[in-house]
């Protein structure tokens, strides 16, 4: 049996505990968090017995095997080093770090312990987009040489996670991140990139409006669109819409979770639609579920004895395309990711 401690009761944490809960072989046996009374509701909801205030009173009381950072970015460094330091195993939520320094020596720290780190980039994970990646993968389209990754919404996130109303950045470091991971996932590394930004909402202080032109490494061009600024019917969130052009045939994943793939004069489409778990609630539940299924491939990664497919490492390279993103949006500038 795995045993585990949540860090971060918060908005988003109630569907980490659930996933863990379906999840065999494993037990969340102590949580934390520095507010009271959410870390006490948790526990209560959970049936978790030992919680704390401190993480490090935490890391040192328990006997524990992985630790699952379920805070927002800031506390992440200090957190993933403490539990490097520990001689754990560590999930840490998205957006992984707030700089590149950082999050290179979050991974450093993990390096020198020879235990995994691996960032909970869950997107990539959703049952709809995991068909779609599997597809792209297994050669369905051919040669991919344009894709578009798209996720336009007005659905209001703010109520449930107020801090994105006023932190600086907005719609790449929170959002975005999932969408250009996803276009990595389907197209491999980037090579270059070229980004747009506006903020549309005055009420909020970040960018709700983001355009990403990437040119990847394999010779595919890709554009990720994001927004939280559209106004339109059906409202697809959490949906991410996808378009790929192969020299073998193209594949659209379309709102209301239709995959659908032409190539030699045939269309073939699919209800990709995700399970609605037992826990979860519409529209959240393609997240929710994609929750459960990559903390499911954590524990597969640790029983197996293999790096995760969004290890620390591998998330490196995500975060530099949020960092090339916000640079070339602000200084109008292509930038070149091969140039180190
Ligand atoms: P939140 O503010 O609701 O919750 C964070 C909790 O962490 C708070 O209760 C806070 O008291 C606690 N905390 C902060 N620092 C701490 C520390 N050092 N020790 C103990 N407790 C500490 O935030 P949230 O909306 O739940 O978001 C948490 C993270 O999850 C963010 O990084 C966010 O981007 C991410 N998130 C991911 C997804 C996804 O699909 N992957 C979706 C939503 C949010
Ligand atoms: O925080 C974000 C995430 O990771 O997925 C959706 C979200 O909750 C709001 O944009």
């Amino acid at each position: 049996m795995l045993k585990g401690a949540l860090i971060g009761c918060g908005f988003f944490a109630r569907n980490q505990m659930h996933g863990w809960a379906g999840i065999d072989g494993v037990r969340i046996t102590a949580l934390c968090d520095r507010d009271e009374a959410r870390r006490a509701e948790t526990a209560a909801r959970f049936g978790v017995r030992r919680h704390y205030a401190d993480a490090a009173e935490m890391l040192a009381a328990e006997d524990l095997d992985f630790v699952d950072i379920a805070t927002t970015v800031a506390a992440h460094r200090p957190l993933v080093e403490m539990a490097a330091a520990a001689g754990l195993h560590a999930i840490c939520q998205k957006p992984f770090a707030e700089t590149m320094t950082d999050a290179r020596a979050m991974v450093a720290a993990f390096d020198r312990t020879g235990k995994v780190l691996m960032v909970h980039e869950n997107f990539r994970w959703q049952s709809p987009v995991r068909a779609a990646i599997e597809e792209v993968r297994a050669g369905a389209v051919g040669r991919p040489f344009f894709g578009r990754v798209s996720f336009r919404s007005g659905y209001d996130v703010f109520s449930g996670q107020p801090y994105l109303a006023t932190d600086p950045r907005f719609i790449i470091q929170d959002l975005g991140i999932h969408i250009l991971d996803i276009a990595r996932a389907l197209f491999g590394d980037v090579a270059n990139l070229s980004a747009t930004t506006r903020r549309i909402n005055p009420r909020i202080r970040g960018e709700d409006v983001a355009t990403i032109l990437l040119e990847h490494a394999g010779g595919a061009t890709s554009v990720v669109d994001c927004s939280y600024a559209t106004r339109r019917q059906p409202e697809t969130f959490p949906q991410t819409l996808l378009e790929i052009d192969g020299d073998a045939g193209t594949l659209r994943l379309e709102a209301g979770y239709r995959l659908v793939i032409q190539k030699n004069g045939t269309e073939e489409t699919r209800d990709v639609s995700p399970p609605l778990l037992s826990w979860a609630e519409r529209p959240w539940h393609n997240i929710q579920e994609s929750v459960q299924t990559i903390q499911q491939h954590f524990v597969d990664c640790l029983r197996d004895g293999v790096q995760p497919e969004t290890s620390g490492h591998d998330n490196l390279k995500t975060l530099e395309l949020v960092e090339a993103a916000y640079r070339s949006a602000a200084e109008g500038a292509r930038i070149d990711l091969r140039a180190g």
